[in-house]
């Protein structure tokens, strides 16, 4: 079995202006492609693991053959990261947050408010390339954590809600150097009613 690119849910434009077509089309094309492509050539190397689905290796990264690890944490994580950014997103204001995970934001982080600003800071404070993610623990408590790399929280027992990739590829074409307007703005095609689903 070998993985496949998934396409984008919606058109390369359908972002704007928040996020560009150019950068959603090279992004989508060429950077999670190439994630797509590597991964399938480790696990060309390591058949035992063939079967195993994308969420698996996340889970397991520690079961995975050594020899080709390091690969499929960086490639598998790349390709399962960006599938799950890519339906974190949607055109600005065509979602909405349900009323459950409303209460539980409010119940865990005391505030909407509250929660954005450790979310944006933790998208800040990630040195170099890599992502910063709601996540809920094994109890169901919400945090905000941020991971280097392509790394994915579901290696360290957490499930994804939301992510943003602070890559530089995620937003140079249009925001250069300025990642803290990037992360601001990003805000307005944010998937709600996907965040929501994540839930449960
Ligand atoms: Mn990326």
């Amino acid at each position: 079995m070998s993985f496949e690119l998934s396409p984008l849910p919606y058109a390369y434009d359908a972002l704007e202006p928040y996020i560009d077509e150019k950068t959603m089309t090279i992004h989508h094309d060429k950077h999670h492609l190439a994630y797509v492509n590597n991964l399938n050539a480790a696990i060309e190397k390591a058949p035992e693991i063939s079967s195993w689905s994308l969420i698996d290796l996340m889970v397991k990264i520690n079961q995975v053959p050594e020899g080709v690890r390091t690969a499929v944490r960086n490639h598998g994580g790349g390709t399962l990261n960006h599938d799950f950014f890519w339906n974190a997103m949607a055109p600005a204001n065509s979602t909405q947050l349900s009323e459950k995970l409303a209460a539980k934001i409010n119940s865990d982080f005391g505030s909407m408010d509250n929660f954005k600003a450790e979310f944006e800071k933790a998208a800040m404070g990630r040195f170099g390339s890599g992502w910063a993610w709601l996540v809920a623990d094994k109890s169901g408590k919400l945090s905000v954590v941020s991971t280097a790399n392509q790394d994915n929280p579901l290696s360290e027992g957490f499930s994804p809600l939301l992510c943003i990739d602070v890559w530089e590829h995620a937003y140079y074409l249009k925001y250069q150097n300025l990642r803290a307007e990037y992360v601001k703005q990003w805000w307005n095609v944010v998937n709600w009613d996907f965040v929501s689903k994540n839930l449960g």
